[in-house]
């Protein structure tokens, strides 16, 4: 039985990690990320709520350390549930208020969430936690423990971990074990023995298209300088020699996501620094957490090819879809994208395979949710986060399917695979790891190497920019993020830019986790792209007080 908690206990620590000035922390997208020279009393804090979320859902949460791709100066914390999914919405305001009181002020504060939230102080309390590799991580992970401490509550700290191998933990201890085993070693089994019991079944036979390229297991990772580079060292123990991968920027000599690593790549849309990749060579990018994945290669012209979250996406949902369909299963499917997916991918997914597409704001919990609404939904963010969730409905006809002796050979075995695809997904949301085992199983099973499944449809050139202005807040969006509503006029202006351009698109929309605003734009060439992009970012700078110098045309222009 833990101690109940003191107010005077949590209001002293803070005299070890006091506010040092008045900036005011917002719990934003993924939680606080911040300088980590400024966030010693956030993560006390982020411990002190911590433990109250644990006793208001009598179970274990667990708590991140990581600032996933911002660079290695900077660090962040996030809270995770007890099923490890992203922290209840509504909770993230108490989080915020926490963060930012005075150091005076916090023992009243904290009595004030329990009070709203009825909270049985008395009951035990558990938190688990991880952090990346950041210098910053282990000091700041010692005074997040402080604050558990505080509280009266116990953990468990799991030192590096992944920040998806973190919430697999979560959800573990929460299940009595029916997830898996609560332990790293776990973790590399569960997903090693689904990978392996699923390339067995997806034999030839009954595998439809079969590509010319032929699948090669040999992969160059970019390992972003960060704890995913280490941790598929140890995942590649497991899988008998299955998949062959040299690590490049494994953390040995380069800065955590200093260019490199999978926000680089997608932003750049080039090879990272560390990673030459000779013509055809199949590359991954994991980012500073490996909650993201993306896939490049160079073509035979010397083209930097890219295959984001959306083109895994549309590989998973047609791979699933034709299992569903060879079991004779009548489940709902459906892709959750964002504003961000490429156009070429939503016609794709809607027209060519007749998949429901849902758009949805930026951000893994808008994506998370609106996923658990379908039987088998399919997230990706174009940036490579993403997963595939099971309803409980669909995991028992697909278990039960894959058992019923009355159904033929070929519908058992296609039944048997998606049981077992379903244990390779971390279904607490994306793991670079997982997708990873999951999108070379379905390349294996359809002899394709990745130009063949790049040739599925063709990205439309697109572009983001970022714009510095005074007061990112003004801007405000609708419709998943696709329209902005203020400052006035702004998106008359984008809609009569989009107009000039064939296959056009564009948004903006203020960045959860930097101080700027995003520009995305797509059209039919790259030159009308980048035109277009810098056309709309000086909309933004006029309309909505940008700041600094304003934005420069595309070379050449
Ligand atoms: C965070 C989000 C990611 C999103 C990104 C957008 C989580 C775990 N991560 O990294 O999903 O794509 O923010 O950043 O939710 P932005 O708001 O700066 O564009
Ligand atoms: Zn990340």
């Amino acid at each position: 039985m833990a101690n109940e908690w003191s107010p005077t206990q949590a209001r002293r620590g803070t005299a070890k990690h006091p506010r040092k000035d008045d900036k005011v922390f917002t719990y934003g997208t993924a939680g606080f990320r911040a300088r980590a020279d400024t966030l010693d009393p956030v993560l006390y804090r982020s411990g002190l709520v911590a433990v109250l979320r644990s006793m208001s859902k009598k179970a274990a949460v667990g708590v991140m350390i990581t600032a996933s791709h911002n660079p290695e100066c900077d660090n962040g914390v996030k809270l995770i549930d007890p099923m490890g999914e992203m922290l209840q919405v509504s909770w993230e305001k108490y989080v915020s208020d926490i963060v930012n009181v005075r150091d005076d002020e916090i023992s009243d504060a904290l009595q004030k969430i329990i009070d709203e939230e009825k909270i049985d102080t008395s009951q035990a309390a558990y938190i688990i936690t991880g952090r990346d590799t950041r210098p910053s991580s282990c000091s700041l992970s010692q005074s997040l423990i402080d604050g558990v401490v505080a509280m009266g509550a116990e953990y468990k700290d799991y030192g590096l971990l992944t920040t998806p191998q973190l919430h697999y933990m979560v959800r573990c201890h929460n299940t009595g074990g029916r997830y898996g085993e609560p332990l790293e070693e776990g973790y590399y089994k569960k997903l090693s023995k689904a990978f392996l019991q699923l390339r067995q079944k997806v034999t030839p036979e009954f595998q439809i298209p079969i590509g010319e390229g032929g699948y090669k297991n040999e992969i160059f990772l970019d390992g972003a300088n960060g704890v995913g580079a280490l941790k598929v060292q140890q995942l590649l123990k497991h899988l008998d020699d299955a998949l062959k991968i040299t690590v490049c920027n494994d953390g040995s000599q380069g800065k955590l996501n200093e260019n490199c690593g999978a926000d680089y790549v997608k932003l750049h849309q080039g090879a990272p620094k560390g990673l030459i990749p000779e013509a055809g060579a199949k590359c991954i990018s994991f980012d500073g957490d490996a909650d993201r994945i993306l896939y490049f290669y160079k073509d035979g012209n010397g083209k930097f090819q890219l295959l984001d979250g959306d083109k895994i996406a549309t590989l998973i949902a047609s791979f699933i879809k034709e299992l569903v369909s060879e079991v004779g299963l009548s489940l709902n499917l459906g892709v959750v994208q964002t504003a961000y997916a490429n156009g070429s991918s939503t016609r794709y997914l809607e027209d060519e395979m007749k998949v429901p597409v849902a758009c949805v704001p930026t951000g893994v919990k808008h994506l998370h949710r609106k996923a658990e609404e379908f039987d088998v939904g399919i997230y990706f963010e174009a940036n490579g986060h993403g997963t595939v969730l099971f309803s409980q409905d669909a995991e028992e006809k697909i278990r039960a399917a894959s058992k019923d002796g009355s159904l033929s050979s070929e519908k058992r075995l296609a039944a048997e695979s998606l049981s077992s695809l379903i244990d390779l997904t971390n279904q607490t949301v994306g793991d670079a790891l997982a997708d990873m085992l999951l999108v070379e199983t379905i390349l294996f099973a359809r002899h394709w190497d990745v130009s063949d499944w790049n040739s599925a449809y063709t990205d439309l050139p697109n572009r983001q920019l970022k714009v510095k202005v005074k007061d990112r807040t003004i801007i405000h969006t609708t419709d998943a993020e696709r329209r902005t509503t203020s400052p006035a006029g702004l998106q008359d202006a984008i809609d009569e830019l989009v107009k000039k351009y064939t296959k056009a698109r564009s948004f903006v929309r203020p960045s959860g986790t930097e101080d700027i605003v995003r520009v995305y734009a797509e059209a039919d060439t790259q030159e009308n792209t980048d035109m277009l992009a810098y056309e709309v970012s000086l909309k933004v700078f006029q309309l909505a007080q940008g700041i600094g110098d304003p934005p420069q045309p595309p070379a050449g222009k």
